[in-house]
């Protein structure tokens, strides 16, 4: 169990009121998750921001026609000319034409998101999105 700091903070009424109602519609259980939660969120955007080339594992996942042979090809190239970046792929025939791919990527976070944006704008590629997780501890699992 990581050792906790018990944190007091003063906000305004109109902030905290917000605040609950994000709690609510994101369905987290009680104010510290929630705290705990966008805090990690600013201290990886801040990460990638110092270090672009922070440590990072990312979810990429997008819609294609598979009518079209050729994004098919072209997304497998992609693919194969990042094999060290890209860990897994999953592919889902979602419908007669329409597939789903979910990329698993980890590398450098400058590298991941130029990936990522390279396959998301592959003539065919469409409605995808990446989430990028960095993590600069030193202590940071499978990094040495
Ligand atoms: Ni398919």
């Amino acid at each position: 169990m990581t050792a906790m700091q018990r944190l007091t903070i003063s906000i305004d009424d109109d902030l905290a009121e917000d605040f609950d109602a994000l709690i609510e519609a994101r369905q987290y259980s009680n104010r510290s998750e929630a705290f705990r939660d966008l805090v990690r969120r600013e201290l990886q955007q801040e990460r990638v921001a110092v270090q672009p080339d922070v440590p990072c594992v990312a979810s990429l996942s997008y819609l294609y026609d598979h009518h079209d042979r050729t994004t098919a090809l072209r997304l497998m190239d992609i693919q194969h000319d990042h094999h060290v970046l890209t860990l897994a792929a999953t592919h889902v025939h979602l419908e007669h034409d329409l597939c789903m791919e979910t990329l698993i990527l980890r590398g450098p976070a400058n590298a991941v998101s130029k990936l990522a944006d390279a396959i998301l704008a592959e003539r065919g590629v469409r409605d995808g999105q990446v989430h990028l997780i960095a993590d600069g501890r030193p202590s940071a699992p499978h990094s040495k």
